[in-house]
């Protein structure tokens, strides 16, 4: 296979560990915590998880192990969409598994989760991996997003395993995924299948976070692609001065990604779903903000500005979240097949008049039937709605566009508003990981392995202190029932980690919103560049502005 040169280079390119993993797998023992329980709900979690609820968390520390030595044979499972440093987990446990006991064997299940109920694996080897060390992508197995829920599905998953001899499973996933990975490790000790399970942290939306997930890993990555990519649509903005450029960037739920785009890049406007949520600002008050920054910069600046929208902000906005409710109950079931079924759009159209409230309907109706359609797009296997597919950008540049006509009707506005159009997603969830990304999943596959061998099942690795220089990160583990609620999904109340969503009062959005008016009239563009993997250490390990902010 031809490589590129940035590829050869990184393949040398050896990550660093936390301090204390750094011992030699026979010098670290394990410090026992608080025993734990979830964020909420706490009788129903403990219901469903009566196998692995309320486990202490642990810390790994320097000392004599006191594991009981026995060959593992792991399967690995990417989950759910890529994030930059997938191959560095997997590198990680390796290469733990392999210090430890050459015998020791590591599986890949091809495809995710459904790798593992349709027994479709590989084994790796030395060269196997080393091809694959520090490189984006999650293609040295595939990823998918099924989820193991059926009695059918377990059982498979349970022959798998058996076949294998498997002792353990790493699921490397989001919050989805890791909450798929709780349940099956419920399943396999409540059956007494003997496999652990052992969930990894990842997601480029940044929203499996919590007091002891610090983030998730391919964040730091994906933002530093899209916010190099925004800065430099900016600075064309700034050098043609003719367009308003509307950035959707990814981030399905939580706006995480859209801020630390902001704070690397300072835009014009940038839209927060869980502010518009807790300000309960309807669609025309959000087109009449950005209205705003363009009236007021064609009178100073000129006729251009950058806007970034988060693409989950549709399910915030309180009148079309109602909508997007509404409109998942009404497809419960077998009532999707019902829909799909009718012959045409107009037939669909009076199915659809017909299920929602009055005023869901009268939110539907006015909305562009491009974006109306987009709405009944299949939702994903964990019942989310593909907001990736609503083309949200063009909806807000369409009633800002509408804002502006009346404001030229009334006289208060003379400018020209020519838009440009972007969506900023999958091109950052495959790039080569920063040095922080590779150093974090490197170690979060190698801290996966000693979690195994120490015998925890339906635990998340994690590793923290991250703002610090990875010397002194930390080691271990936490239960992953910890993070658990309980959520109505696709119609139906469902045990779910309960997702991490910007904080209003928190230091990253603080810092944004004591700016952001000055940067809504002036430009005060930044241009953060290409992502740097050699050079200066403070431009090549600089953690993003939201870790910085928070861990202060
Ligand atoms: P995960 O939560 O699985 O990490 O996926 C995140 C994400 O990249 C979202 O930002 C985006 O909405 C979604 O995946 C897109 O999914 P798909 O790759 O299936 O189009």
């Amino acid at each position: 296979m031809e490589i590129s040169p940035l590829q050869k280079e990184r393949l040398k390119y050896q990550p660093k560990l936390p301090g204390m993993l750094k011992n030699g797998i026979s010098d670290i023992c394990v410090r026992e915590g608080e025993a734990t329980q979830s964020v909420a709900d706490q009788e129903k979690i403990r219901s469903l998880f009566p196998n692995t609820y309320g486990k202490k968390e642990i810390t790994f520390q320097k000392g004599a192990n006191t594991s009981a030595p026995k060959k593992q044979v792991v399967g690995v499972i990417l989950s759910g969409g890529q994030a930059p440093g997938g191959h560095n987990v997997i590198s990680g446990l390796y290469d733990a598994l392999k210090a430890t006991n050459r015998e020791n064997v590591l599986l890949g299940f091809k495809g995710g989760p459904s790798g593992l109920v349709d027994d479709d694996c590989v084994e790796f080897d030395d060269a196997f991996i080393d091809a694959y060390r520090n490189t984006g992508g999650f293609d040295i197995i595939g990823s998918g997003r099924t989820k193991i829920e059926t009695p059918e599905q377990f059982k498979a998953a349970t022959e798998t395993a058996k076949k294998h001899g498997l002792t353990a499973v790493v699921i490397i996933g989001g919050d989805d995924s890791n909450t798929n990975a709780a349940v099956l490790a419920e399943y396999f000790a409540a059956n007494h299948v003997g496999v652990q399970v052992i969930g990894c942290p990842k997601t480029i939306d940044g929203d499996l976070k919590n007091d002891d997930i610090e983030c998730s890993f391919g964040f730091d990555t994906a933002t530093k692609t899209y916010s190099e990519l925004i800065g430099n649509i900016e600075r064309d903005a700034n050098s043609a001065k003719k367009y308003w450029h509307f950035v959707k960037v990814m981030g399905r739920s939580a706006s995480h990604v859209a801020l630390e785009c902001a704070l690397e890049t300072q835009p014009n406007v940038c839209l927060i779903g869980e502010e518009v949520a807790e300000k309960k600002m309807s669609l025309s008050q959000i087109a009449d903000q950005i209205a705003d920054s363009v009236e007021a910069r064609s009178k100073t600046e000129g006729n251009f500005g950058v806007v970034i929208i988060p693409e989950g902000i549709v399910e915030f906005v309180p009148e079309f979240g109602t909508l997007i409710r509404e409109i998942s109950e009404m497809l419960a079931g077998s009532k999707t097949e019902e829909f799909n079924a009718l012959p045409d759009w107009a037939a669909k159209k009076e199915f659809i008049r017909k299920g929602l409230t009055a005023e869901s309907y009268k939110v539907f109706d006015i909305l562009p039937e491009a974006i109306q359609k987009q709405l009944f797009l299949e939702r994903d296997p964990h019942g989310n709605v593909q907001v990736s597919l609503i083309e949200s950008e063009k909806l807000f540049a369409e009633l800002v566009k509408n804002k502006l006509d009346e404001r030229k009707k009334a006289g208060t506005y003379k400018g020209s508003f020519k838009t440009q159009f972007h969506f900023f997603g999958y091109e950052g969830r495959c790039a080569f990981p920063s040095n922080f990304d590779a150093d974090y999943c490197y170690s979060l596959g190698y801290n996966a392995f000693m979690l195994i061998q120490y015998g925890f099942n339906g635990y998340l690795s994690k590793v923290s202190n991250l703002s610090r220089p990875a010397d002194e990160w930390v080691a271990g583990g936490m239960p992953i029932t910890k993070m658990m609620n309980i959520e109505r999904r696709n119609g139906e109340d469902k045990p779910v980690i309960r997702k991490a969503l910007v904080e209003l009062d928190g230091k990253p959005f603080k810092y944004f919103e004591a700016h952001r008016a000055e940067w809504a009239v002036k430009t005060c563009y930044t241009y953060p560049g290409a992502i740097q993997y050699y050079g200066p250490s403070d431009v090549c390990d600089l953690t993003t502005r939201t870790l910085a902010l928070e861990k202060g």
